[in-house]
């Protein structure tokens, strides 16, 4: 059953939070309110919710972003970049690279497709796209850097024209990608096919659904040349973006990063990968808030089910009870009813005492006294009578079944449990996050 101890064991202070940081202790937190550890699962929001026939999904504990864009467009090397580690092969040769998701993890381990579908069960869709299994993998890096631990890459295949041809549908599997993204990165680099025609119609068809999940970068900026090179590079795509209805009103934001490492010449424009970050960041912020509201909405839902579910229930009790209540004097009547037919057949003196003398001698004399012409009438009436109220009897004997004691008391306790515990245990988190940002006093 739902405790304190075990909403308090499911937000804060376990050996494993230990160097995390804030906004990673808040969504974890999260989501063990909603999938607590092993052995506890009862006290899940998750398995609270579905007991009272409410379906609800835990929250993740990291945002994904997916990396797109033509071949050799540096998405690779920008994840190296990011992670500080050299985890993505790079390079300018075309081979046919799939999947890749990069994650932080306890060990450095690469892992191939049923591996990367067991860890992330909501990629297997992809299962489903011929061909593409083969070519999902994940690596997880170790890597602390930046807001790497709450950040999940999704490497994708470098996308080229022409006859090249993809072992697996390329173009629906990184669409279908892209829904499951919270950002998509578009880069576009000034010396490659910067305006693949494969490209832009992934985008396009993105951009039709997720316009606000997309972001643009011209990459390996540094290789552009001059700074008017630069600027007709940006032109050159942007105008290209132009053409595209549906892309006409994203490609004056593009930001012009390259990685610092890999630049062989002094650049000669400003880098803007902090950019990237920030919007990274931006995003993480945007989910901690997203989740934590929806924590507080999935409470109440769950709250008001139950309050919904024990008033029916007393409902149902109250007219119970009504029915049992009318069925009992129908049941009455309905005895009454045959004995007073009976009477017309049988005479009772056996029971005739002087108790019930008064009851039965004014039937007696009824029936003595009812003109022969009438007996069949009423004796039919009375039948008639006595079969009606037998079915009321019937009907209104029926119950419908209502929740025993100890189901109200396991309901209640979940009520409370969700009121009580969980709702204070968000309340404290927002604080948490808030004072990130936010002096004390002002809270
Ligand atoms: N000068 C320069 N070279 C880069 C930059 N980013 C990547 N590269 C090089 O471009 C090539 C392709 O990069 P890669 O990350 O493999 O591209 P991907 O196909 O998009 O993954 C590699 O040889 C990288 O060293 C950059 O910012 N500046
Ligand atoms: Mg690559």
């Amino acid at each position: 059953m739902p405790s304190a101890k075990s909403a308090s064991r499911a937000s804060t202070n376990s050996t494993e939070n230990v160097g995390i940081s804030v906004n990673e202790k808040i969504l974890r937190g999260c989501h063990r309110l909603y999938v607590p550890a092993e052995g506890d699962e009862e006290t899940g929001l998750i398995s609270i919710a579905k007991s009272v026939g409410i379906s609800l999904l835990a929250p993740r504990k990291k945002i994904t972003v997916m990396l797109m864009g033509n071949h050799s467009a540096g998405k690779s090397s920008f994840i190296n970049w990011y992670v500080e580690e050299h985890i993505q092969r790079t390079g300018v040769a075309i081979e046919t690279q799939g999947f890749t998701v990069v994650t932080s993890g306890k060990k450095r381990e690469s892992l191939l497709g049923n591996a990367s579908f067991h860890l992330f069960p909501h990629l297997k869709p992809l299962q489903e796209i011929e061909g593409v299994p083969e070519y999902v993998t994940t690596e997880i890096s170790t890597s602390k850097q930046k807001k790497f631990n709450l950040v999940m890459f999704v490497d994708t295949p470098g996308l080229v024209d022409g006859d090249m041809l993809y072992p697996f549908n390329v173009n629906k599997s990184i669409e279908f990608l892209g829904g499951l993204c919270d950002l998509v990165f578009v880069f576009f680099d000034p010396i490659g096919q910067a305006l693949c025609k494969r490209t832009l119609n992934i985008v396009e068809h993105l951009n039709d659904q997720y316009s606000d999940r997309i972001r643009f970068f011209l990459s390996k900026a540094d290789t552009a040349g001059t700074e008017s090179d630069r600027q007709r590079v940006l032109m050159q795509i942007t105008q290209e973006l132009c053409k595209r209805p549906g892309l006409n009103k994203c490609g004056f934001d593009m930001p012009t990063i390259f990685v610092p490492s890999l630049v062989d010449k002094q650049p000669r424009c400003e880098n803007q990968i902090d950019k990237v970050c920030k919007e990274i960041d931006r995003t993480i912020n945007q989910t901690i808030q997203h989740t934590l509201n929806k924590l507080e909405q999935d409470c109440t839902e769950v709250n008001n089910k139950i309050e919904v579910i024990l008033e029916e229930d007393r409902t149902q009790g109250n007219a119970n009870l009504r029915a049992s209540i009318i069925s009992f004097f129908l049941f009455m009547l309905t005895l009454m009813t045959g004995f007073f037919l009976s009477m017309s057949y049988i005479r009772l003196d056996f029971l005739k005492i002087q108790e019930t003398e008064p009851f039965i001698t004014p039937i007696e004399s009824f029936w003595k006294d009812l003109p022969k012409n009438q007996e069949f009438r009423t004796r039919t009436t009375l039948g008639v009578m006595l079969l009606v109220l037998m079915i009321a009897t019937k009907l209104f004997s029926r119950k419908k079944p209502t929740l025993s004691r100890k189901e109200r008391r396991m309901l209640q306790e979940k009520n409370t449990y969700v009121a009580t515990q969980v709702k204070p245990l968000k309340a404290k988190l927002y604080t948490e996050y808030l004072k990130q940002s936010i002096s004390d006093h002002d809270l």
